[in-house]
């Protein structure tokens, strides 16, 4: 090999080194890159579930809590508890998102105690949902779930 050649050939190697440099270095960005959108877009706990008690503890006729505040994704389980019937009717009317106030509603008295079902506020548009139970609404047996 001549001196020409061998400096010919020393530059291709150079080259294709910085190549195959240059392409690693947009792997690992890439790779670094889609690491960090998944930092800032997962979210960083999983979906909630809360409990809201169908008569106080104590034997009230309220929710416990009567205040919850979630986020999108969150499934809230209504229990009854105590002093029952009770049921969950949500004021669709003055729901952030009526559809889902419909579909959360659930009319039938439940008699008795540990009885459960829930709701889901998957994709729930944010804002307040207010509810209350039917039976015993006059007694102030309401709530109201805001999601943020
Ligand atoms: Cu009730």
């Amino acid at each position: 090999m001549g001196n020409e050649d061998k400096i010919i050939y020393e530059e291709h190697a150079m080259k294709s080194i910085a190549a195959s440099l240059r392409r690693m270095g947009l792997a690992v960005l890439t790779v670094l890159l889609v690491i960090s959108s998944f930092a800032v877009f997962a979210p960083t706990a999983a979906a909630a579930e809360y409990t809201i008690k169908m008569g106080t503890d104590r034997g009230m006729l309220a929710f416990e809590p009567n205040k919850l505040t979630v986020k999108a994704g969150d499934t809230v389980k209504f229990m009854n508890n105590k002093v029952p019937p009770h049921n969950v009717v949500f004021d669709s009317g003055h729901s952030a998102n009526k559809d889902l106030a419909v579909k959360a509603t659930h009319k039938q008295m439940m008699m008795s105690p540990g009885q459960s079902f829930e709701v889901s506020f998957a994709d729930a548009t944010p804002g307040e949902y207010p509810f209350y139970c039917e039976p015993h609404r006059g007694a102030g047996m309401a709530g109201k779930i805001i999601v943020e």
